[in-house]
C-alpha cells in the first residue's frame, strides 16, 4: 500500500472541529522499535524500519525533495519476504535473525497510544507516545501510484478547509524522539535532508 499523509499539532479548538462528525474507529496501544546501522544507513535514507508488536514494516520514501514535499508518502512492505527482498538481507534465517547479523540494531523504541477516526474518507489518528509527544495524522491509503497526486491535493485541501495550516511540517514522533535523545542521529538526519 502508499500512505499520504500529513502530520498537525492541532489545538483543542482544532481538533474538535477535525473530529466533528468523525466515526470513532477505536483505541489502541503499540509499541514500535525502530531499526539502523551505526552509520544510519537506513534512515539517511529515508528508510524506516521498524517492528510494530513483533511484526516487521518498512517504509520506503515516494517523496519529492525535503524542500518540496507537501505531505509525506511512503510504501509500505508488510511481510518479511518483501522486507528481506529489498535490504538483500541473508536469505534462509528469520528476518529478526538476518537483521543483527548484517548489523541493523533497535536505536529507539516508542510506545503510542493512538484514537483512530475515519471522516470523508480520511483515516485521522491522533497519536500519544510515550515520552510525552502529541501528533495527529491525517492520512490516505491507496494502491495506485496515479491516484498519489490527488491524494496529496486533496488532504491538503481538507486540512485547510479545517483551519489547519498546511505550510508547517510538524516532526513526527521518532524524529522528535531523536531530538530529544539522540541529538548525533538526528543531526545526521537534517544534514541528510531527510528532517528539518
Ligand atoms: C516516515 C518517518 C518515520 C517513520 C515513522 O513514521 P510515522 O508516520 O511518524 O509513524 P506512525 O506511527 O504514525 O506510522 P503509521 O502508523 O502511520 O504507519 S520517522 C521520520 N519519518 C520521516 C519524517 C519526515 N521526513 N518529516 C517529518 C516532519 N516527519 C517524519
Amino acid at each position: 500500500m502508499i500512505e499520504v499523509e500529513k502530520k498537525f499539532i492541532l489545538t483543542d479548538e482544532q481538533k474538535k472541529k477535525l473530529l466533528d462528525g468523525a466515526e470513532i474507529l477505536g483505541q489502541k496501544k503499540f509499541t514500535d522499535t525502530y531499526y539502523d546501522d551505526a552509520n544510519y544507513s537506513l534512515t539517511k535514507r529515508d528508510l524506516w524500519l521498524r517492528s510494530r508488536e513483533g511484526r516487521f514494516e518498512l517504509k520506503i520514501p515516494m517523496n519529492a525533495s525535503i524542500d518540496e514535499r507537501v505531505t509525506d508518502i511512503y510504501r509500505e512492505l508488510e511481510t518479511d519476504e518483501e522486507i528481506a527482498a529489498y535490504l538483500k538481507l541473508p536469505e534462509g534465517k528469520a528476518v529478526r535473525d538476518a537483521l543483527r547479523d548484517v548489523g541493523y540494531i533497535p536505536f529507539v523504541t516508542i510506545v503510542t497510544t493512538r484514537e483512530k477516526y475515519r471522516k470523508d474518507g480520511y483515516n485521522i489518528d491522533l497519536d500519544a507516545a510515550d515520552f510525552g509527544y502529541d501528533i495527529a495524522e491525517i492520512e490516505y491509503m491507496t494502491d495506485e501510484v496515479s491516484s498519489i497526486q490527488e491524494a496529496n491535493q486533496k488532504i491538503m485541501d481538507y486540512a485547510a478547509a479545517h483551519g489547519l495550516s498546511t505550510n508547517v511540517a510538524p516532526r513526527g514522533k521518532v524524529a522528535e524522539c531523536l531530538r530529544r535523545n539522540n541529538p548525533a542521529h538526528f543531526q545526521a538526519l537534517i544534514d541528510a535532508k531527510v528532517i528539518k
